[in-house]
């Protein structure tokens, strides 16, 4: 049993989570950079002090000293995204800002210096503002062309660069968070279904117009599409609750289906005649909808179980999409239900059902680390707890290679520590590197490595052989 000769193994971030520097070198705000407390808090329209996403872990000004830590490690592919607001600070402009599109070559550039493969996210949770604010988001079709420009100024870019793209981050979370995922403005209460799925289709197009757009450029980009994977159990045996389960699925399936089959499905067409849901969807769009992915990556953190009797079963706090606890399973600081077997079920029923390459572009445990004076005399974490959830989530991925599935890589989220998307944290941590850096503002920024980085390099090193 084995991991692929070639596979991709390194870490993901996101831009707004790491890189800070908010206002530097023309950048413009970010629906981020005005979201104080995280997506469930409130949201001002002022960048505000509190905000952590604003400092983040200073990744703009430490990104060669983070670089090298990784590529220490070993990584082969290092997934960050580009900060769509440093490169069109307003995301209506005709003309790019040239020292947004200088930081990243000099990012791409760090990375080959060290053989690591630049994965790229062009939107991953940071519409430029003045887009949410002025056209309410992907609500608004105009977007597809601000979309458009913003992907063709940097594919054209970085056309020897990059050869990896993802279009949308866990594209199906807009249906959960609406601001956060779709720059949409217009409170969720106040969102009409179909506004909310007019959205989705705005995305599908402009996704689906960057495949076309990124393989006229470069033949050889690979790009995918990304979406948060849950998988969903039955809470008993009964059929109802089986057939809960495929609903709730399909709502999930429905995006990769449309990515990758380039039609929207009956089931879904189904679900908008019984909701009262039209959508506008031109001839034109349809035939760019034909233009599929070359791969299909996933965020796996945890399952989910649901039930047909709404008075059986316990909401969990779960990720962005919520759903009723399982309770066989133990779960995270943060309430997410730990479960590796539930990746190499994902990972068979997106192989089966797609028979594409499959990415898992974010996996890891957000837990609370405590910092202590390793043997060396300086400061590390201790951090088993997040070897065994990294170790057992492997073994599992070894597991669906075994079933034949085809496997790219993986890259574990917050590879190094950094501001959580869904509550601001940054004692959430994910990384094998440590940040000095605390809720309240305080901390040096230094990085120190946790035990975890030294078990990773060896994992890199043995090719999975050393889990
Ligand atoms: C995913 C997002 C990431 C990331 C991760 C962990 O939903 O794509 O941006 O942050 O989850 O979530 P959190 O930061 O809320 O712990």
């Amino acid at each position: 049993m084995g991991f692929p000769e070639n596979f991709l193994w390194g870490g993901a971030v996101a831009a707004n989570q790491c890189e800070g520097a908010y206002q530097e070198a023309g950048k413009g705000l970010c629906i981020q950079d005005v979201t104080p407390h995280g997506i469930v808090g409130p949201r001002t329209k002022e960048p505000t002090e509190d905000n952590m996403k604003l400092v983040g872990i200073d990744f703009y000004h430490r990104y060669k000293e983070d670089i090298k830590l990784f590529a220490e490690m070993g990584f082969k592919v290092f997934r960050t995204s580009i900060a769509w607001s440093r490169i069109f600070p307003n995301g209506d402009e005709e003309m790019p800002n040239e020292a947004g599109l200088k930081f990243y070559d000099d990012l791409f550039d760090e990375c080959h210096k060290y053989g690591i493969e630049p994965l790229v996210t062009l939107s991953h949770y940071e519409t430029p503002l003045h887009l949410a604010e002025e056209y309410d988001g992907w609500i608004n079709p105009k977007m597809i062309g601000f979309y458009k420009n913003y992907v063709t100024c940097v594919f054209r870019r970085y056309k020897d660069k990059v050869k990896y793209w993802l279009t949308f981050n866990e594209i199906n979370s807009i249906l959960h968070e609406p601001f956060l995922s779709g720059g949409i403005n217009t409170p969720k209460d106040k969102l009409s279904q179909t506004q909310l799925f007019q959205a989705v289709h705005h995305e599908f197009v402009a996704s689906a117009s960057a495949v076309k757009i990124g393989h006229a450029i470069n033949p050889d980009f690979k790009i995918g599409c990304m979406v948060l994977s849950m998988p969903v159990y039955p809470l008993t045996p009964n059929p109802d609750d089986v057939i809960a389960v495929m609903e709730k699925d399909h709502m999930n399936m429905f995006f990769a289906d449309v990515h990758v089959r380039g039609t929207y499905p009956g089931y879904v067409k189904r679900y908008f005649k019984e909701h009262d849901i039209e959508l506008m969807i031109t001839e034109e769009e349809r035939e760019i909808l034909k233009n599929t992915v070359d791969f299909v990556s996933f965020s796996y953190y945890m399952s989910i179980c649901e039930t047909a009797d709404k008075s059986l079963g316990v909401q969990g706090k779960g990720n962005l999409l919520g759903g009723v606890r399982n309770p066989l399973l133990k779960e995270s600081e943060w309430g997410w239900q730990i479960d590796p077997k539930g990746l190499r079920y994902v990972l068979n029923t997106f192989y089966d059902r797609y028979q594409k390459p499959l990415f898992i572009v974010e996996n890891g445990l957000g837990a609370v680390d405590k910092l202590v004076t390793g043997n060396d005399g300086n400061p590390t974490v201790e951090d088993d707890y997040r070897i065994e959830y990294l170790r057992d989530h492997l073994l599992q991925v070894a597991e669906a290679v075994e079933d034949g599935v085809e496997v790219m890589g993986y890259t574990t989220w917050g590879c190094i520590d950094l501001v959580s998307a869904s509550t601001a944290e940054l004692k959430k941590r994910y990384g094998f590197i440590y940040v000095d850096r605390n809720d309240d503002g305080t901390g040096t920024l230094e990085r120190y490595k946790k035990k975890s980085f030294y078990w990773y390099k060896k994992v890199i090193e043995t090719n999975g052989e050393s889990l």
